[in-house]
């Protein structure tokens, strides 16, 4: 495991958890550090599978679609909020069976029809198989919210095992990436409430960011026809 990586994770189990629970929870623990070592090695393969997507395109149309790619592994604290809001206990199988999104990789696109070019790419590979795919740039969010979700596994290959693990790779384009990026802000002031007004001038944003997608989108079929 990165070095870095598992200072962090200990960090956070401290912080969470007295010395003596963390003591009775060593070998529970240490299969909890496993996975996310499992849930790494599948963000690096996927963000691979992207980087020589990425590559390929670049050649046959001579401009990047991949503007660039974020990658996180969800913190404890949070897996720890989403289990118990689920009523499920904090061991590792319960994460591995009913979290989706421990492993997340967020695909920043050039235009709209590049994080569909993308997507279809990986979907086709014969190694990826799709669990849930959540359209929200045909179907945005109420509040505005656009981008691609999917949800795939991907093997990962160990010294005696190969193991298939579950990814979130969220798509979208820089428009979309930026709304998303101010909109998570301002939501997470925790201390202010959103009213109707500002709520609807949110929406307007997100409208003018998939208006200026799609005026973009037809400058780029005029220089780069089918
Ligand atoms: P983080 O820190 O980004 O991981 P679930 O994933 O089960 O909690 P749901 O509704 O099935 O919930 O998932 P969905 O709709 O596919 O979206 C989950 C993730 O998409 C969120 O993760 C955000 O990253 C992003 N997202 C969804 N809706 C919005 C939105 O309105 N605004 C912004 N900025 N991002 C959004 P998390 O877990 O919230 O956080």
């Amino acid at each position: 495991m990165e070095p870095k990586a598992e200072e962090r994770i200990k960090k956070q189990l401290e912080a969470a958890f007295s010395e003596d629970v963390i003591e009775w929870g060593k070998p529970y623990m240490e299969r909890f550090m496993k996975l996310m070592a499992y849930y790494r090695c599948a963000i690096m393969e996927i963000e691979t599978k992207l980087n020589v997507l990425n590559e390929e395109f670049s050649l046959q149309y001579d401009r990047n679609p991949i503007s660039s790619i974020k990658t996180r592994l969800k913190s404890l604290p949070s897996i720890k909020d989403k289990l118990s809001k689920l009523g499920l206990p904090l061991s590792a199988s319960a994460i591995e069976e009913n979290l989706n999104d421990i492993a997340g990789v967020r695909v920043i696109c050039s235009f709209p029809e590049d994080v569909y070019r993308i997507a279809d790419a990986l979907l086709k590979q014969d190694d990826i198989t799709l669990v849930q795919k959540k359209d929200y740039i045909k179907s945005p969010k109420p509040n505005g919210y656009r981008s691609l979700h999917l949800i795939v596994t991907v093997p990962i290959f160990l010294a005696h095992e190969k193991r298939l693990m579950k990814v979130e790779i969220q798509l979208r384009t820089i428009a979309m990436d930026s709304w998303a990026s101010l909109e998570h802000q301002l939501r997470y002031k925790k201390d202010y409430e959103f009213d109707d007004s500002m709520k609807a001038e949110l929406l307007r944003c997100a409208e003018l960011s998939a208006e200026l997608d799609a005026r973009m989108d037809s400058l780029r079929a005029l220089v780069q026809p089918e």
